[in-house]
């Protein structure tokens, strides 16, 4: 498959962002949202920040305080045995592992704009940011859905009672609306589809199942797009394969003449994340038709083999225009990249399922 990558990838890295924080710095302007406003390509940033710890014995973990507004710093002795610190995005209480205690970073989202889709400048303050008691360690991986002249963002939402997903919406990237979790902990990589079919609005999601069942990607309908009902498992993990550890959605669903055609990623075991992609049917997107054998981008580029965490592409929205998928990407959950796809090329590459 031919991918053209951007001559100005790294399109944005932490160094282009200005730190929002006093006493920290930005380690991470990664798995952005994509849309088009006012003439102009807007990645919407997850941007990461992490205190900087005056002591280096002492980790701090960055938690907003809904009742001050502000954010509290949470102090871990590197050599306290009860934590493991192994992960460098996550403190882990040993005796709850795998489940996490506090991140090592706060994340919210910023604008990048640009003209041409290729060179961003960053805009000064967050678009959204933590603002409730779901969100308290962070917001993240936003995608954005246009529907009319509104702009729906969700994004994961962080909290010590677990992560799920919530929604804003907007009309001009100044003013939002929140209205809540949309899918309850845990969740993740909601993706809304960008009209109604046969009267519904369709979103994919990824639970994350505790008792049985693996972190796969579902479908739920919606007459409103708060309430989200008719849940149906859709598409499994490939043990063994590029996609066999998790999956979930990447991109807003593109329409096409053969199907909804869903770029998503795909990690294995041990967290090499790629991009594949799915057709689902036009009229009723619970119908798989076909999938990518192999993935449609992998970590290649130094950009995305090396950062804070590496071996990662992870897209959270493209742009279309005519044959050509301009697809964004976080890279090593550290910058933004993008690239070109050819949209016949991805579709002729999928096997019937
Ligand atoms: C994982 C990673 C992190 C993220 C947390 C919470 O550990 O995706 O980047 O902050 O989950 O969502």
């Amino acid at each position: 498959m031919k991918i053209e990558r951007y001559e100005q990838n790294p399109l944005i890295t932490p160094a282009d962002v200005k730190p929002y924080h006093d006493g920290f710095e930005v380690i991470g302007a990664f798995n952005a949202g994509i849309a088009e406003y006012n003439g102009e390509v807007l990645m919407l940033l997850r941007v990461a920040e992490r205190p900087v710890s005056p002591d280096p014995n002492i980790v701090l973990a960055p938690v907003y305080n809904v009742d001050h507004g502000g954010l509290d710093l949470i102090e871990i002795r590197k050599d306290d045995d009860r934590y493991d610190l192994s992960d460098p995005r996550v403190i882990v209480r040993k005796e709850n592992a795998p489940a996490f205690e506090y991140l090592t970073s706060l994340s919210y989202l910023r604008i990048a704009r640009s003209r041409d889709g290729h060179t961003f400048q960053v805009d000064e303050q967050p678009l959204v940011y933590p603002s409730q008691s779901l969100e308290i360690f962070g917001i993240e991986d936003p995608r954005i859905t246009q529907i009319g002249d509104t702009y729906y963002i969700y994004f994961s939402a962080v909290s010590p009672v677990g992560i799920g997903e919530s929604l804003v919406s907007t009309k001009d990237f100044r003013n939002i609306t929140h209205h809540g979790m949309i899918f309850g902990p845990d969740n993740k990589d909601v993706l809304i589809f960008p009209e109604k079919i046969g009267g519904k609005y369709y979103a994919l999601h990824r639970p994350t199942t505790k008792s049985c069942g693996r972190p796969e990607i579902w479908l739920a309908e919606s007459d409103n797009l708060l309430y989200w009902g008719n849940h149906k498992h859709l598409l499994g993990l490939r043990p063994g394969n590029w996609d066999g550890g998790r999956i979930g959605g990447g991109a807003v669903p593109i329409k096409t003449e053969r199907g909804w055609l869903e770029l998503y990623h795909g990690a294995t075991k041990d967290h090499r994340y790629c991009m594949g992609a799915v057709l689902l049917d036009l009229n009723d997107p619970s119908k798989v038709i076909a999938r990518s054998d192999r993935p449609i981008m992998e970590p290649e580029a130094d950009y995305e083999r090396q950062g804070f965490f590496g071996e990662v592409v992870f897209s959270c929205g493209a742009l279309v225009r005519g044959d050509t998928v301009a697809m964004y990407y976080g890279v090593s959950d550290t910058s933004m990249a993008c690239a070109e796809l050819s949209l016949q090329e991805i579709l002729d590459s999928l096997q019937p399922v």
